[in-house]
């Protein structure tokens, strides 16, 4: 049994509610589905507000006495995990640190060589679930992390070696959803803003924007996933704000449409946007 803790923090931003961020949800209910034998892993993910401290953020995640500690860095948060990271090596020597997300995983060699507590980097962005999997299924077979994928990580020779790339497609089915299987749980009632995905990708190509150089390939999710969480989701009072996190969802209209219209059919929904009711009407 492999013990995994994954950290989430919070952005800086200013949203009243409780925010939920995606990727240690989405990340652990993939491994968790995919890594055989089933059951082999046990994975809690901490959600950390913005103003969290990095030493209490280090000492909540010792208590869970990980092997392995998953951190998602964002703009928002890159220090505070850096630092929580460099305590969590300090206090634990022997637990294998790993870091991905948009702002460690276009420089992973940099990040690799900069913060020496890091044993781990993704350089690959698009497929965090991949990359995790294969990496704690390597853990799980007592394999040597060379053997994973789409990471870079340090020898023992303290060597950095960056392993072949990802391959396969990630399986965005209903069983992948951290809202159907219920580890997001959504019960407080001061409030949610709560992300959600339909698809991934972006066919175009802004040089301001990190999905412009990376995420060419659209990958759509399977219907009977995207509404069964729209239904989760609105209808739950605690829920105050919903965002969607595609970078485009009018690519395909006729998904679109029916998005919308089951968005309006559901207890709590308030508003829908412009270009939406302008597509309903057509
Ligand atoms: C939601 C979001 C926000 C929210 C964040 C809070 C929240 N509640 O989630 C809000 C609206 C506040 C926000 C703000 C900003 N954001 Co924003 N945001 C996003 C968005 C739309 C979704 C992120 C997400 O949850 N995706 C879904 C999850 C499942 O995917 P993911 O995060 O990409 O994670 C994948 C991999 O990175 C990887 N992974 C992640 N963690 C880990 C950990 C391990 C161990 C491994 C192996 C892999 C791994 O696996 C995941 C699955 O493949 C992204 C764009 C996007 N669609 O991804 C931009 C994005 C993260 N934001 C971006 C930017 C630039 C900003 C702003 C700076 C914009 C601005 N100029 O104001 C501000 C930040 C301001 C601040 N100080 O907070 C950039 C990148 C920034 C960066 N380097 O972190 C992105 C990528 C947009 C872009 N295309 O350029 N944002
Ligand atoms: S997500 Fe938006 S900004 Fe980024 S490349 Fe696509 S269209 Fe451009």
């Amino acid at each position: 049994m492999i013990k995994i803790c994954m950290i989430a923090m919070a952005s800086d931003a200013p949203i009243k509610e409780k925010q939920i961020l995606l990727a240690p949800y989405t990340l652990k209910r993939y491994v968790e589905n995919s890594v055989t034998p089933k059951g082999a892993v046990e994975i809690n993910v901490i959600d950390f507000p913005f103003d969290a401290d990095p030493q209490k953020m280090a000492h909540q995640a010792l208590q869970y006495h990980p092997d392995v500690v998953a951190l998602s860095f964002y703009v928002w948060n890159y220090l505070e995990l850096m630092k929580c990271a460099e305590i969590l090596k300090k206090e634990m020597n022997e637990l294998i640190i790993v870091a991905g997300g948009p702002m460690v995983s276009f420089n992973a060699e940099e990040v690799m060589k900069e913060h020496t507590y890091i044993d781990a980097t993704s350089y690959d962005d698009t497929c965090g679930e991949i990359i995790f999997r294969d990496l704690i299924q390597c853990l799980l077979e007592g394999k040597s992390i060379e053997e994973a994928s789409g990471i870079v990580y340090r020898s023992n020779g303290n060597k950095l070696i960056k392993t072949k790339e990802a391959e396969g497609n990630i399986h965005h089915s209903a069983e992948s959803s951290p809202f159907i299987n219920n580890d997001i749980v959504l019960d407080d009632e001061k409030g949610y803003y709560v992300t959600i995905e339909t698809s991934r990708g972006c066919p175009f190509d802004c040089g301001y924007c990190l999905w412009g150089s990376s995420r060419k390939k659209m990958e759509y999710f399977p219907m009977e996933r995207v509404l069964k969480e729209i239904e989760l989701i609105y209808n739950n009072p605690n829920v105050k704000h919903v965002l969607f996190v595609d970078s485009n969802m009018l690519l395909r209209r006729e998904r679109i449409k029916q998005i919308v219209q089951h968005i309006k059919k559901q207890k709590y929904y308030k508003a829908i946007s412009q270009e939406c009711i302008y597509i309903l009407r057509q």
